[in-house]
């Protein structure tokens, strides 16, 4: 892998950026490839330096062994995909997809872009059309996806999803519903209380171009087959602490690309946790992946942290990209161990608050300076205070900065470095003054 800041193939260090444009971005080149900056460049240095680091294929990586496990748990007739580079086109990630043009995950505010024609993929769902028209008729996907978003100890703007996917001819439907018996007959034989609050209607339907008694198998099979696999993820960890049936709870949801549509969630330390999005495929995206139009297929995406933090009971997002042996040596391929926290470092709060000048700032413009100058240091970034005054007109923005090392304890005079440092940032990006 090659990433190289400015107009050369030649790799050059990733904190060497030319101010050309507002966010100092001249461009990047990629696996040789150059992606020349426009308007639409929000990408950065702390973003790109996670390219390639492909934690999810690393031996005994939490990431990499939730990773497995589902695999496994699918077994051998869903085919495993991995390393597929991560700079995808919006046609891709959204288009194919059937996203309307005015989605929000569209907007620059929202998602990483290279530039207009480029971007990071947003969602591992980015593929499926791609990986459909390879006539792959069962397969499993993981890869790195990348978001701009609040930044806390459950969010950090890369993190792993695995999409899996199923298409079913009509000569197969007769196995699918014995399939289904078989499935369903397993899953009342154990600790598993699934709550089926979805309802199929004008909201959420049944696609009218598909047999009814198709899209029903494909549908049930969806549902049997995720219940199945959360079982086998959590079910242990249900009765090992004796709290009787693993909960699991089906909701509506919308998808562009999928009906009905669905959310799952898991009740954990009395929390219901969003653990996945899934439906039955929209008919238009197989067309388009050139899958016959009287096959019914369904699709799911999850995000690996999510299970891996309630697995092996990791506080913190950051600790997933830690290099420090204390973290990775506890972990091994195919266990699930309970994480020992080596300690807990001391966090230090500071605030931040500023007057906006003539442009608006998104918080998203915010949490990544905030990224680029303290990167794993941080922890939380909360905002406290909006503020305009009632004579002048001058909006303010207060945020409180928590700064937490995973590995050692912060100096005193670290913190006020990086916390000065954000200031000047803050102004030199937004033209902001400092209150
Ligand atoms: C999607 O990304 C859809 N592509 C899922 C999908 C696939 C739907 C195929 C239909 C068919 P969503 O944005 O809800 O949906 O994310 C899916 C899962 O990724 C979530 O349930 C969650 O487990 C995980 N996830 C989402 N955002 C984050 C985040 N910021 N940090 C960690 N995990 C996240
Ligand atoms: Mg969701």
């Amino acid at each position: 892998m090659i990433v190289t800041l400015g107009r050369g193939v030649r790799p050059r260090a990733l904190h060497i950026w030319t101010r050309r444009y507002s966010n100092g971005i001249e461009g990047v080149t990629y696996n040789n490839v150059f992606y020349p900056p426009d308007e639409y460049t929000n990408i950065r240095s702390s973003i790109l330096s996670h390219l390639g680091r492909n934690i999810y294929l690393q031996k005994d990586h939490p990431i990499a062994i939730v990773r497995s496990l589902i695999e496994k748990h699918f077994g051998s007739s869903f085919v495993p995909i991995t390393a597929l580079p991560p700079i995808v086109s919006p046609q891709q990630n959204f288009d194919e997809l059937e996203f309307p043009l005015d989605h929000p995950g569209r907007r620059p505010s929202d998602s990483y872009y290279l530039n207009k024609d480029w971007m990071l993929r947003t969602h591992t769902s980015a593929h499926e059309v791609q990986v459909f028209r390879s006539g792959i008729p069962k397969w499993l996907l993981s890869a790195d996806v990348y978001r701009r978003d609040e930044i806390d100890r459950s969010h950090y703007p890369v993190f792993h999803q695995m999409e899996g996917a199923r298409v079913v001819e009509p000569s197969e439907m007769e196995d699918l519903r014995k399939e289904n018996d078989e499935l369903a007959q397993s899953l009342a034989a154990v600790n598993i209380q699934v709550e089926d609050v979805s309802t199929i209607g004008e909201k959420n339907p049944y696609q009218p171009w598909h047999n009814p008694d198709h899209a029903k198998l494909v549908n049930d099979n969806l549902k049997h087959s995720l219940n199945g696999m959360i079982y086998a993820l959590f079910g242990g960890l249900a009765t090992h602490k004796g709290k009787g049936p693993l909960q699991v709870r089906w909701i509506d949801a919308y998808f562009p690309w999928t009906s009905p549509s669905y959310e799952v969630e898991v009740l954990f330390d009395g929390k219901w946790l969003e653990i996945l999005g899934c439906g039955v495929m929209q008919q238009a995206a197989l067309t388009r992946s050139s899958v016959p139009k009287d096959n019914v297929g369904w699709a799911f995406g999850l995000g690996l942290e999510r299970i891996a933090m309630v697995l092996f009971q990791v506080p913190d997002i950051r600790l997933f990209w830690s290099k420090d042996a204390r973290f990775l040596e506890q972990f091994s391929d195919g266990t699930v161990t309970q994480f020992k926290p080596f300690s807990k470092y001391p966090s230090s709060s500071k605030d931040v608050s500023f007057w906006l000048g003539e442009r608006e700032v998104h918080e998203n413009d915010v949490y990544d300076i905030v990224r680029e100058v303290a990167g794993g240091l941080v922890e939380e970034v909360k905002e406290v205070d909006r503020f305009t005054h009632p004579k002048t007109g001058k909006s303010s923005r207060a945020y409180r900065v928590t700064y937490r090392s995973m590995e050692r304890t912060l100096t005193g005079e670290e913190v006020n470095t990086l916390h000065n440092d954000l200031g000047l940032k803050l102004i030199e990006a937004f033209n902001v003054q400092l209150r």
